[in-house]
């Protein structure tokens, strides 16, 4: 399998995380979403992904998934150990829900292209979609702080699907300078992660393509 990757992609993240935890090794592909007007949206990405964004996974009979959740539910079903969904199926729920919190209520508000839109279309200033990017990630923060129940991770003693999505979406809040004081349980779930040896394997800081960028 090929991964279409870029190591401060948050979705990219969360596929790294999936795959480190799974113990499944991938061959990388580096896609630069500042360089050469991003490459992203180059003929021969848009060729994979349609959509212009990473993550994509190629599959070694060429056909390639989109969509990160897409991705990490095609990884639950290949290689089930360790579960990232419960078997319970109300923690099961209430893991996607806290997932989904943040990989559709929050994380697509402060994509590069919409700060991009929100600047060259609409006349934004830098400032202003900082203020913009941070709203939306203290409004998801506030939901996800009560539907969460750490212990350590998100929905118990290991991590889930929650946590997938949790500990990229908490990189993204300190990198653009969110104040996570008031959030008690994500900070300790995000500790948890932080602790883990999948979740470091698959930090931002940790990836080739981090150097020198
Ligand atoms: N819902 C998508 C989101 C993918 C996404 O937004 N990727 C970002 C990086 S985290 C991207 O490629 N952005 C490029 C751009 O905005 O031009 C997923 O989960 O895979």
């Amino acid at each position: 399998m090929l991964l279409y990757d870029y190591f401060r992609s948050s979705a990219a993240f969360r596929v790294r995380i999936a795959l480190a935890l799974k113990g499944l090794e991938v061959e990388r592909r580096f896609v630069h979403l500042l360089r050469n007007g991003g490459e992203q949206k180059q003929r021969d990405y848009l060729a994979k992904n349609p959509q212009g964004l990473v993550p994509a996974l190629q599959l070694d009979g060429g056909v390639v998934l989109t969509q990160s959740l897409a991705i990490i539910d095609y990884l639950e079903t290949i290689r089930p150990e360790p579960r990232l969904i419960p078997a319970d199926p109300v923690l099961a729920a209430q893991a996607r829900a806290a997932a989904l919190v943040i990989a559709c209520d929050v994380h697509p508000l402060g994509n590069l292209r919409v700060g991009a839109y929100l600047e060259k279309k609409l006349g934004q200033s830098e400032g202003d979609v900082l203020v913009w990017r941070r709203h939306w990630m203290r409004l998801g923060f506030e939901a996800l702080e009560k539907l969460i129940r750490p212990a350590p991770f998100c929905f118990g003693r290991e991590p889930t699907i929650a946590d997938v999505c949790l500990a990229p979406q908490v990189f993204n809040a300190e990198r653009f300078g969110v104040d996570l004081a008031p959030f008690a349980n994500i900070r300790a779930a995000a500790a948890a992660c932080a602790d883990h040896p999948a979740f470091r394997a698959a930090h931002p800081s940790a990836q080739p393509d981090a150097a020198g960028s």
